[in-house]
């Protein structure tokens, strides 16, 4: 489907998100699946009771086969709106995924960014940092949708969480398909939701940051700290766009 770039990017600054519909191909999302399964049954074994709430993990993934692939990374349509809004020469710190088992329960409403400039709440500017999320499988309304509370990201965080935990501001259920396209700016409030189904339901999550701008903690894989998170070897395998995407990501010799 053509994607109209304005708008989309329009559509971030705006109420927080965009939706791609069908943009990456099913078969990859299914081959991501089934590798994942594995590295989540290790984990759930090492954190049995989650890392982000009760059996709900959130897992780093390496830059490197079975999860990376270059149509994720290296997407023109997905590159022309993060760097419409975050500008030339952005970079990738983190790939990662969040997963709700059954058992899960739901968040606290938040966000996944401190204030840039908590000294002066009020002031409103857009994204340093957007987040690109896609899920492995098709997410039902009993699976733990994603919820987002629209154009919170304008807000104070002390009077956005006041609104939406009180209802004056909604949340809204994002029932994305395996294949959508969820461009984010992590400073909107959200959280995930219960999955009553005995399948996870992963959501993977790449960060794009502009040029300036790195979160120390992205320097290691969550709950998958002995994974190498990107090798010399493989990163040389790479185009020069993917290479400059990922240039501040750790690499290790192999
Ligand atoms: O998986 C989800 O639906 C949201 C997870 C999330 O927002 C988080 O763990 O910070």
């Amino acid at each position: 489907m053509r994607i109209n770039i304005d708008k989309c990017s329009a559509e971030i600054l705006d109420i927080g998100y965009c939706i791609l519909p069908g943009h990456f191909p099913r078969p990859v999302l299914e081959t991501c699946r089934e590798a994942f399964l594995p590295l989540l049954a290790d984990v759930a074994d090492r954190i049995p009771d989650g890392n982000r709430g009760a059996r709900r993990w959130a897992i780093g993934l390496p830059f490197a086969a079975p999860f990376y692939h270059s149509g994720f990374f290296n997407d023109d349509t997905v590159i022309q709106i993060v760097s419409r809004i975050l500008g030339e020469n952005l970079h990738i710190s983190y790939y990662g995924t969040d997963t709700p088992a059954q058992g899960s329960e739901y968040q606290e409403v938040h966000a996944d960014l401190p204030f840039l400039f908590s000294e002066t709440p009020h002031h409103r500017h857009p994204p340093a940092l957007l987040a690109v999320r896609f899920t492995f499988v098709d997410v039902t309304p009993e699976n733990g949708p994603f919820e987002v509370a629209e154009r919170t990201q304008h807000l104070p965080r002390a009077e956005a969480l006041e609104k939406v935990n009180s209802g004056e501001i909604p949340l809204k259920q994002l029932m994305l398909k395996a294949g959508d396209v969820l461009i984010t700016d992590p400073r909107t409030l959200h959280r995930g939701t219960p999955n009553r189904t005995d399948t996870p339901r992963p959501f993977a999550v790449i960060v794009h940051n502009r040029h300036w701008y790195y979160l120390e903690h992205h320097g290691r894989l969550e709950a998958n700290e002995n994974t190498p998170i990107l090798t010399e070897s493989f990163y040389q395998t790479l185009s020069p766009r993917e290479r400059s995407l990922l240039r501040r990501v750790p690499r290790t010799p192999d």
